[in-house]
């Protein structure tokens, strides 16, 4: 351990223990006015956040600087969502700085892991689709790309969930409460954005017909930034989070008492924007608020990026030269008519030249094919929030439909199935066609479901634009998902393989050699227990619950919702109880079945999930003939952070989706790498999981896309497999008569409603006898952990394709224009001596 007094010029960049010490201290006395004897935690995770983002001062400022200078093509994600979860570890690993801060803070008397328990998730997301944007951060630094994100900072985040009596409660996700240190506020970064107003049509002096947006209305975006450091090649990106401000024109001074008021009032009203997450998932709900939100991203980006493009090159007609812009959904498709309305109504271009730019510098990527998710905003609602836009939106579609009529002449139907506004008795505007038509690449997210959006939702489309589609297989970046989650294991990889793998995964699959050196498989076993273990010990501090080690650890984390189908491990869990009850002698292949996930606020279906897990873990926990056996626990408040924690622990992964449904699912990689078996559907990724582990390392069951389609085509009933099924059609009894719910018998009738009465539309019943079949083969498996372990080391070493590096490098290949960048040395360079 270093105690040496660093010299002056070390201070702010020094990256040895000693100076480190020296800037957490000063930063304890100068930044934050306290001391080392007086400093509580909270102060001295603060102080050294600060110490760790002076160590990415220089580079940010560099990368920026070199950008410029290059003259490099620019990316810019826009998401209304970024899932990043905790900094400090990432920060630490990208910069090789994790030994040295260990050191300092043991020499300041403080635990590392402690202080960093301190930082709370930034979670400004939902789930997957967040969270992809948080790795594909982390993805273009490492290789170097200049890639930026662009979100809103909300003031809360996903809502805090608790459990009260087995129900899911929500509370506010105040993570803002004593400031983020890893946000620095730009005050010179503020744009105004407009609302309301009308469109006003003028001829200009060339008698060219023209329209001004007037009496607007307007908040101001401020720019808030947070480094994005790349694996150990000093690039430093950037994600810039807008808040919401009120003008700074009010004038307080000349108003009365009441109007002073009032006008503190407004500022609320504007500040309100940036707000609060949405929390819903998967479902469209078209508040006016939502859409407040998704403008205010995009005009105060659009002008950050053309501000900056105006600034390093001038001539707007070359913007798709140096820009790519892809919108994460169609949250941010207002792009296109915003861009067209600036290039033509500021700019003075005409509508052919500003199409021709606005389309080759945006794309689109949907994540989904679930038709109640997909985005229609009201034309009324646009007409009084951004009249101007929906003029040009109108226009757009115009021009299109001819285009349809040229492509496929009188097709009525076809033309009223593309048409970006959808007329009706509420017309309204389709984002995701006005995505397909404004860009010049829209993607989907797994080779499956590119392949179904193609055939299904956008087949009329694809037909008339197929190079407009293509697929870019969703990933993972291996930094936080291997080598940070799931230290031990990285460090036996590396000390087999070396460290190559970090930034080319697919370099594990060197990995595959090794199942039959026993000494390493020994290491690799011994890890997950050790996994399994430390899990255990957390579990029981935070839940006071005791798991069991030597159980398959089965595991199902994400957010709760009917098509991921958490019923039907928390049935076939239930199928386990009554097993044991019957024949509490035989042996038993011992199980703790794992829950997490958050359910959206107003979906009822699948809170109702929640409580009924909770019943049956409960059931199940407090029964003594269980003991050793089988046990069920819901952890509460799933988070990036708690993900980190269950999946190097878990042995089995539940991928479990009906066919057709999980778009790509980025989990399942997650549980793969940290060598758990997945048990699971031919959905989303999954299919690419097994073309790269092979058949014999998945348990694939279950109907497939065709068979689903095939099943509901020709009349299924769910009530034939509950006539066929007795171990099934037992658990649907307990559930429905109470047998879970003593105090209440009827509490779970609308679960046992859908699946009888409503005809089951996920499919669970079709799908339990093959599903209960392949728990079979995994109980089997695990018996013989020789085999269990190959297995797994095979998922490990084999799924190096699911990197987010990859997908990134597809990305700038195909879609962005920027593959030249790739490999240009701004990648890390091998480990340091
Ligand atoms: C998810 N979508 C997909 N949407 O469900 C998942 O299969 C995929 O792996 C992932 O995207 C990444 O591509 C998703 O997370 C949302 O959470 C939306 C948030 C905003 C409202 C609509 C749902």
């Amino acid at each position: 351990m270093s105690t040496t007094v660093s010299k002056k010029e070390n201070i702010k960049t020094g990256m040895d223990a000693g100076s480190i010490k020296e800037d957490i201290l000063s930063h304890l006395r100068y930044t934050l006015a306290t001391d080392i004897e007086t400093a509580n935690k909270k102060e001295f995770y603060k102080s050294v956040v600060l110490t760790v983002m002076d160590r990415l001062h220089n580079s940010w400022l560099n990368t920026q600087k070199e950008y410029r200078e290059q003259k490099t093509k620019k990316i810019y994600y826009i998401s209304m969502e970024f899932l990043i979860g905790r900094l400090l570890d990432n920060a630490l690993v990208n910069l090789n700085l994790e030994q040295e801060l260990r050191d300092a803070c043991k020499d300041l008397g403080f635990d590392y892991e402690e202080i960093r328990d301190i930082e709370t998730d930034a979670a400004l997301g939902n789930g997957g689709l967040g969270r992809l944007a948080a790795c594909f951060l982390d993805s273009m630094a490492t290789l170097g790309l200049a890639g930026f994100g662009y979100g809103i900072k909300y003031d809360y985040g996903i809502f805090k969930q608790k459990i009260q009596d087995g129900y899911q409660v929500e509370r506010p996700d105040d993570w803002l409460r004593f400031g983020t240190p890893w946000a620095v506020t730009r005050p010179s970064v503020i744009y105004p954005v407009r609302f309301y107003g009308r469109s006003v049509p003028y001829t200009d002096e060339d008698g060219h017909l023209r329209f001004k947006w007037e009496n607007t209305q307007h908040v101001y975006a401020l720019a808030n930034d947070i480094p994005m450091p790349g694996f150990r090649n000093g690039v430093v990106n950037n994600l810039r989070l807008w808040k919401a401000t009120s003008p700074k024109s009010l004038d307080l001074s000349s108003f009365n008492q009441g109007e002073y008021i009032n006008a503190v009032r407004d500022i609320e009203l504007h500040e309100n924007i940036s707000r609060v997450l949405y929390p819903n998932d998967k479902i469209f709900v078209g508040q006016e608020l939502r859409l407040k939100q998704e403008y205010f991203l995009v005009s105060s980006t659009l002008q950050d990026i053309l501000r900056e493009y105006k600034l390093q090159h001038g001539d707007l007609r070359e913007l798709p030269k140096y820009v790519a812009i892809q919108c994460n959904d169609t949250h941010p498709n207002l792009a296109v008519p915003d861009l067209m309305r600036i290039l033509m109504d500021e700019e003075g271009f005409d509508w052919e030249t500003s199409w021709d730019i606005t389309v080759k510098t945006l794309s689109y990527t949907n994540h989904t094919v679930l038709p109640e998710a997909l985005e229609k905003w009201p034309v009324s609602m646009l007409r009084n929030l951004l009249p101007r836009h929906l003029q040009i939106i109108y226009e757009i579609n115009k021009r299109f439909i001819n285009k349809v009529h040229e492509h496929f002449g009188d097709d009525v139907n076809r033309v009223r199935r593309m048409s970006i506004i959808s007329e009706g008795e509420q017309p309204s505007v389709q984002m995701a066609n006005l995505g397909i038509v404004g860009t010049h690449k829209v993607n989907g997210v797994a080779a499956l479901h590119t392949d179904l959006i193609k055939k299904t939702i956008f087949r009329d489309f694809y037909e008339m634009y197929p190079e407009r589609f293509t697929n870019k297989t969703n990933g993972i970046t291996p930094r936080r998902w291997l080598k940070q989650c799931n230290k031990p294991l990285a460090d036996l990889i590396t000390s087999e393989i070396g460290d190559s793998w970090i930034t080319h995964l697919s370099d594990l699959r060197k990995l595959d050699g090794k199942v039959n050196d026993k000494k390493f498989m020994k290491k690799y076993s011994d890890i997950k227990q050790a996994n399994k273990e430390k899990l255990a010990a957390y579990v029981k501090e935070k839940y006071g619950y005791e798991l069991n080690t030597k159980a398959i650890f089965d595991i199902q984390i994400k957010r709760i919702h009917e098509y991921k189908r958490q019923l039907m491990l928390a049935i076939f869990t239930a199928a386990l109880y009554n097993r044991i009850k019957a024949n509490p002698d035989a042996p038993f292949v011992p199980r703790t079945v794992i829950f997490a996930g958050k359910a959206a606020p107003g979906y009822a279906m699948a809170k109702m999930f929640i409580k009924l897990i909770n019943s049956i873990a409960d059931k199940i926990n407090n029964d003594p003939d269980m003991a050793g056996k089988l046990q069920c626990f819901f952890l509460d408040n799933y988070s990036v952070t708690l993900a980190e924690q269950l999946i190097p622990a878990a042995d089995l992964s539940e991928q479990i989706s009906t066919a057709g449904m999980e778009a790509s699912g980025t989990g399942n990689m997650k549980f793969a790498l940290n060598g758990a078996l997945t048990i699971g559907t031919l959905d989303g990724a999954n299919v690419e999981i097994l073309e790269e582990v092979g058949e014999e390392n998945i348990v694939i069951f279950g109907l497939t896309v065709e068979e689903v389609e095939e099943l509901r085509r020709s009349g299924y009933s769910s009530w034939e497999y509950y006539n066929a099924d007795p171990e099934l059609k037992k658990v649907i009894d307990q559930i429905r008569n109470g047998f879970f719910s003593p105090e209440n018998p009827s509490l779970f009738h609308s679960i046992t409603g859908s699946l009888l009465d409503s005809n089951d539309y996920f499919l669970v019943m079709a799908d339990y006898p093959a599903y209960a079949e392949a728990q079979k083969k995994i109980d089997a498996l695990y018996q013989n952990p020789e085999e269990w372990f190959k297995i797994a080391l095979y998922n490990t070493a084999r799924v190096g394709k699911f990197s987010s590096d990859r997908t990134i490098a597809d990305y700038a290949t195909d879609i962005w224009g920027c593959g030249d960048q790739l490999g240009q040395g701004r990648e890390y360079q091998g480990s340091k001596a």
